[in-house]
């Protein structure tokens, strides 16, 4: 079984991207998000743990593992960060290049990570423009632009990426 991490910083997508790998396989861990002065909830959710999805392809079987974003559920970056092939850095397109190196520089600690398939993912693409896109390069990955919104553009990233592992 192959692995493949998806990082990245709060709201990036990554819920919605590993849901969207198999939409039947799915093993989420979210949670309503309180407001921290009324205790009230506000409508959304975040990750509070581990989400993993299972895909079968190219005679492979691949799980994609994602991590919560928010960095006071840091201790399970460290805990997932073990063994992985793949490494997905999602960025929301708003974020900024220190968001991005942060997660590239934590996860880049691995042993794993030098032979690792690595992907920054950058999200909301409809918010994304070419020099943001060129401060994005610089961090030496390849990119591409996604909506994990969009359950057959995961679909077919998490296709590719199996298959490159
Ligand atoms: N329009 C649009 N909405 C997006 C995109 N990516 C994420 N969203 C929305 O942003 C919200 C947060 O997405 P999640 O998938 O929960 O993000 P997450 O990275 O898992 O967030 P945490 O687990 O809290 O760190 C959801 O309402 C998504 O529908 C995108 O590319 N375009
Ligand atoms: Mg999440």
């Amino acid at each position: 079984m192959k692995k493949v991490v998806v990082c990245g910083p709060y709201n990036a997508g990554k819920t919605s991207f590993v849901r969207n790998v198999n939409r039947h396989e799915f093993l989420g861990t979210e949670e309503p998000e309180l407001d921290l002065v009324s205790l009230k909830e506000i409508g959304t959710t975040t990750t509070v743990g581990v989400e993993v999805n299972f895909l079968k392809y190219a005679g492979k079987e691949v799980m994609f593992v994602g991590v919560p974003g928010q960095r006071r559920f840091d201790f399970i970056w460290e805990v997932v960060g073990g063994r992985f092939n793949g490494i997905l850095f999602l960025i929301p397109s708003f974020s900024n290049l220190r968001e991005a190196k942060f997660y590239v520089d934590l996860f880049s600690q691995f042993d794993s990570y030098k032979d690792a398939l690595k992907l920054l993912v950058v999200t909301y693409p409809q918010k994304m423009d070419e020099h943001k896109l060129f401060v994005f390069k610089s961090l030496g990955l390849p990119v591409r632009l996604l909506d994990p919104t969009d359950e057959e553009s995961v679909r077919k990233l998490a296709e590719e990426v199996a298959s490159k592992i």
